[in-house]
């Protein structure tokens, strides 16, 4: 078999419809979400998704989603990862339902799952991550810092292997979700829809008149409008850089664009620090919503 599980190999192969099990059981939770935000655990497993896998260096081919390492110290202590023991709570919960699949397998999958059930496109992904140890882990300071600029956000993500293209496709993510004061310090949601994927991340980006905030806390806009929603200094360089700005424009205007471009790069991403030889599949896999297999 090609899929450890950290305990002793076990004699058993796990499916496509086995891994469509462990989706199942994850909708499940994000559903049962009650009060927690606006009711759904759909963005903070995106957000645990994204924060295992960008962490990769293509020259030093370390980090990335292969060996689950924000379950140790200290990578589950640095700063860019507060709050994402919600979602690693959570996905234990899965994981004791399912223990034969990594850790990475399983964070990656709930990130998919979160996706599409929020109604984005469908994100190809294959199984084959497997269990590392706390000496995987890299050192803090590989995720970006919401602070800076453009060329920050370039230095950050063409280390993982993207361009520009990629990086204003993968910011989209913001449509979803919010900022939580006790985690980065920022504070709001970025559309009125954060538990829907859209484009109205770019759209707002370019048709509300953005302005800074006047708090206390770390610089960031907030829509003159409503004052109701957010963006960070490094969504804000979307619309001011010129490389970034053309992007941002298309997608924009165009929204199966931005889930075409979306779904290639996010399954890019989540595939980043896992070798070859470790997929159990040549071709990814495209998981079933609970929708479709209701119909
Ligand atoms: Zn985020 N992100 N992110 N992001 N992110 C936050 C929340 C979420 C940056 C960033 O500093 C922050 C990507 C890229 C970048 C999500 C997905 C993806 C927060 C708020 C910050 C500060 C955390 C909090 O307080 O809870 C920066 C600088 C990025 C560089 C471009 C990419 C890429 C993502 C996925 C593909 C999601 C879904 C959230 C919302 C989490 C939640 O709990 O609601």
């Amino acid at each position: 078999s090609g899929v450890q599980s950290g305990k002793a190999a076990l004699n058993f192969t796990p499916t496509k419809e086995d891994y469509q099990k462990v989706y199942n059981k994850i909708v499940e939770f994000v559903e049962d979400a009650g009060d927690y935000d606006d009711g759904s655990y759909g963005p903070v497993l995106v957000r645990l998704a994204w924060h295992s896998s960008g962490t990769y260096d293509k020259e030093t081919k370390t980090g990335g989603s292969n060996y689950a390492t924000m379950r140790f110290e200290p990578e589950s202590n640095h700063g860019a990862n507060a709050g994402l023991n919600v979602a690693r709570d959570l996905m234990e919960k899965v994981k004791q339902e399912f223990p034969w699949i990594s850790y990475g397998d399983l964070w990656t999958l709930g990130g998919v799952c979160a996706i599409q059930e929020m109604s984005g496109p469908k994100i190809p992904w294959r199984p084959g991550r497997i269990d590392g140890f706390a000496a995987n882990a890299t050192p803090d300071g590989r995720l970006p810092d919401a602070t800076q600029g453009a060329d920050h956000l370039r230095h950050i993500f063409y280390r993982m292997g993207f361009n520009d293209q990629e990086i204003v496709a993968l910011s989209g993510a913001h449509a979803l979700g919010r900022c939580h004061p006790d985690r980065s310090g920022f504070d709001g949601p970025w559309t009125f829809s954060p538990t829907t994927l859209t484009n109205d991340y770019y759209k707002l980006l370019f048709d509300e008149k953005w302005v800074w905030k006047k708090w206390n806390g770390p610089k960031q806009l907030e829509d003159k409008k409503t004052r109701s929603l957010m963006m960070l200094p490094t969504d804000y360089v979307l619309v001011t850089d010129k490389s970034y700005k053309k992007f941002a424009r298309a997608y924009a205007d165009n929204q199966d664009l931005f889930f075409k471009d979306f779904s290639a790069a996010v399954s890019t991403l989540f595939e980043l620090g896992v070798p070859e030889s470790q997929w159990v599949t040549s071709e990814p896999w495209e998981m079933k919503t609970k929708d479709e297999q209701e119909a």
